[in-house]
């Protein structure tokens, strides 16, 4: 196997704390740091980066401080491997080591311009395309705006400090996997400043911009394993590096407040409006993802590309995406819906990543709606078949009342829901889970019912 290796290519001691990272995990070292990298050695610039974790990963951000910044992403598949240094972050920041104010100090000084965000789709705490006021932590952050533990109350406290600084606004760039992430953003961040104080949410509407984005690169939680690959490409250990797929596609939508990194020069995609690419990719990408996690556990696999080595269920991925999710999307014709499915295959199938399909699995109420609920509905309005949605959806169930679902915000609920003597319908009725028109469609309840019942026996693990 040949490995190339990248060294930054630019001035690192140009850069200045212009941009904030929040929620530094896997995902985002090896995504946005890797554009941005890349873009700093093409055009060069002083866009630095501080990345934050709010709750856990004290001990990462920690040793990030202890390696003075730098760590590596190895991009690898079966040909080979592209060992990249990453020389972007000028600092990091937790608030149980820094202090809860230090991230809003933070966002309020003059040269940040840009606030990046990975902080799943959980850390929105959204509920119906606004703010969740019965959120746990938004009850706490609105009683006590200064001392803030959500990241929608982080970032509003710094926009306030901003404000009361004299300050200009920033943009807040998204970068989860969900529908118009953007907006959703830009919608809970002014429920919340308005619901502190209405002329905070003027003004964040008025000078600070929230562009969607799609972000696509499969970037598996760190194993021994994948430690041990990188230490041997490396030659030595290196415990903030990444192990991930070689593709990366970023396509932004260009609405920049104050300044715009230089993230195109580094392979990002600006366009005017993002949904087409993000439907295609939650849909054909993340939906295939959640079928394999739920199917392919009950099938006996561990990983991705354990299941891709597994001609039935290689086939169910296909069929889903091309004969159930693709007919519900709107690309442009240009775009090669086969070419794109044959390439995820592949990259689903790429033997260096292991990605585990109970990591893929956890959070999955928060996941289903935009990845199988919403074409779910489609096929239910235009009388299409959905057969393997269906049955991913009924596989989700069966984990759960097997005992083995992943972790998941809702994990309570939906553990009561399968104690119930109807563990399909249960579930399928917890609030805000299915969209309204979905739950309330005749044929839903008992198409997932009929493939509940056609799922085949369990195979353990192994
Ligand atoms: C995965 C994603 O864990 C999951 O839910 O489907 O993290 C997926 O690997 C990325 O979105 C790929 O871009």
């Amino acid at each position: 196997m040949s490995t190339e290796i990248v060294t930054p290519g630019f001035d690192t001691a140009a850069l200045k704390p212009r941009i904030l990272h929040l929620g530094f995990g896997a995902f985002a070292r090896a995504h946005p740091m890797v554009y941005l990298s890349e873009g700093l050695a093409k055009a060069g610039g002083d866009w630095g980066v501080v990345v934050a974790r709010l709750n856990s990963g004290r001990a990462e951000i920690d040793a990030l401080d202890a390696a003075g910044h730098r760590y590596h992403v190895a991009e690898a598949d079966g040909e080979g491997a592209t060992l990249r240094e990453i020389g972007v972050v000028t600092g990091t920041l937790h608030p149980a080591r820094d202090g809860i104010g230090a991230i809003p100090d933070l966002i309020a000084t003059e040269a940040m311009s840009v606030i990046l965000l990975t902080v799943t789709e959980k850390g929105y705490c959204a509920r119906s395309g606004g703010l969740d006021r019965g959120h746990a932590g938004i009850i706490a952050d609105l009683a006590a705006p200064q001392t803030p533990g959500t990241a929608i109350g982080v970032i509003a406290e710094g926009l306030a400090r901003r404000r009361a600084a004299g300050l200009g606004g920033l943009t807040v760039l998204s970068c989860d996997n969900q529908p118009e992430n953007g907006h959703l953003t830009r919608a809970v961040i002014l429920d919340f400043a308005e619901a502190r104080d209405p002329a905070l949410a003027a003004w964040i509407a008025e000078t600070c911009t929230f562009p969607c984005s799609m972000v696509d690169r499969i970037v598996p939680a760190m194993t021994g394993d994948s430690h041990a690959l990188l230490e041997s490409l490396l030659g030595r250990p290196d415990p903030n590096g990444i192990v991930c797929e070689p593709f990366r596609q970023w396509v932004i939508e260009d609405s920049f407040a104050a300044g715009r990194p230089p993230f195109a020069e580094g392979g990002a995609e600006l366009v005017a409006d993002v949904r087409p690419f993000e439907e295609m990719k939650l849909r054909m990408l993340n939906g295939s993802h959640t079928m394999l996690a739920c199917r392919g556990q009950l099938a006996g696999h561990v990983t991705v590309d354990g299941c891709m080595g597994d001609a039935a269920l290689r086939a169910k991925a296909r069929r889903l995406m091309l004969e159930e999710q693709a007919p519900t999307l709107s690309v442009p014709q240009s775009v090669d819906l086969d070419a794109y499915a044959e390439a995820l295959l592949t990259r689903f199938a790429n033997p260096r990543l292991r990605h585990r399909l109970d990591q893929i699995a956890s959070d999955s109420s928060q996941k289903m709606p935009q990845r199988l609920f919403a074409p779910a509905l489609v096929h239910l309005e235009t009388g299409g078949d959905w057969p393997v949605t269906a049955e991913s959806i009924a596989a989700w169930i069966r984990l759960l009342a097997e005992g083995r679902g992943s972790a998941d915000p809702r994990k309570e609920e939906l553990d009561a829901a399968v104690r119930d003597t109807d563990p399909v319908a249960a579930v399928l009725a917890l609030p805000e889970l299915v969209p309204a028109g979905l739950a309330g469609h005749p044929g839903f309840l008992p198409g997932i019912r009929t493939a509940f019942a056609a799922l085949p026996d369990t195979v353990a693990a192994g």
